[in-house]
């Protein structure tokens, strides 16, 4: 069976200590759990920075701190958010990709989140991934609905594929306004995938494990953490970011799906020279 990349999102944007206590949301809080996450299995991390109030911030010394604590005390591929939270603006986004990590997200699409818009009109699409080209940056092509795929491929005719070599995709399913999280919207959504792409999935909420265990029998790798769900199950709120690394990785061995570590991670997203 093909090797699983567990991809760790601790903190998000849009959540506080108001809907769970234990997320993570300062740098030392972070680079915490991340510790625990890598341990656990997760390979990559996506992050978010937050201000001293824990609203979204996307300050480059809030995001240094963050990576350098990381840095020092894991080895997880590093990848920052270009997202952000639906309120941050486009040069504040796009100033994230000339902080160099090996990866940041680029999501694919304007889409209802809630009662927001996350905008991302194409043109704000194609500067992200410019820079990330220009930088070396691993895109992560966010995908949050199936119209996000076709903006993927109009991308790729265009500039063609990132300077690594894979083409690496998440499926965002489940937030509302977006594609749902159900098995058949994922079939959906993979059918329309780039040829020998890379992909993984998340659901959001309630919809994380019917997604969760749908890739797993699919092939696909998958994300978990905080920034998509807060309550383990219906009554038990998340008790950290590794319990659901914990649980992924439980599921994938009942798949036989072998969990790649970091330095697998780094060759299956071509961030290493030993392919
Ligand atoms: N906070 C969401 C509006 C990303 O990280 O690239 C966007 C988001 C996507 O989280
Ligand atoms: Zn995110």
């Amino acid at each position: 069976m093909s090797e699983l990349v567990v991809t760790v999102a601790p903190t998000g944007a849009e959540s506080h200590y108001r809907d769970n206590p234990n997320i993570p949301l300062q740098p030392d809080e972070i680079v915490a759990q991340a510790v625990a996450c890598e341990q656990a299995g997760a390979g990559l991390i996506h992050i978010h920075g937050r201000d001293a109030e824990g609203a979204s911030s996307l300050d480059p010394v809030v995001l240094g701190e963050i990576v350098a604590g990381v840095r020092e005390r894991t080895d997880l591929v590093v990848q920052l958010s270009t997202g952000g939270g639906v309120r941050d603006g486009f040069d504040d986004r796009l100033a994230v990709v000339g902080l160099r990590p090996e990866s940041c997200s680029l999501t694919c699409g304007s889409v209802n989140f809630g009662d927001e818009i996350f905008r991302n009109p194409y043109p704000f699409v194609e500067r992200l991934y410019l820079a990330m080209l220009e930088n070396d940056v691993l895109p992560e092509f966010e995908c949050f609905d199936l119209g996000h795929i076709e903006t993927l491929h109009r991308l790729l005719d265009r500039h063609g594929p990132p300077r690594q070599g894979v083409v690496h995709c998440n499926l965002v399913m489940g937030v509302p306004g977006g594609m749902p999280g159900t098995p058949q919207a994922l079939l959906a959504a993979r059918a329309q995938l780039p040829v020998g792409a890379s992909w993984s999935a998340t659901g959001i909420g309630r919809s994380t494990l019917p997604v969760m265990l749908t890739t797993l029998a699919l092939g696909g790798h998958l994300r978990v953490g905080m920034e998509d769900v807060l309550r383990f199950s219906r009554d038990e709120p998340v008790r950290d970011n590794a319990q659901l690394v914990d649980r992924a990785v439980a599921l994938a061995k009942i798949a036989q799906r072998p969990v790649a570590d970091s330095a697998r991670t780094r060759v299956l997203l071509g961030l290493s020279a030993d392919a």
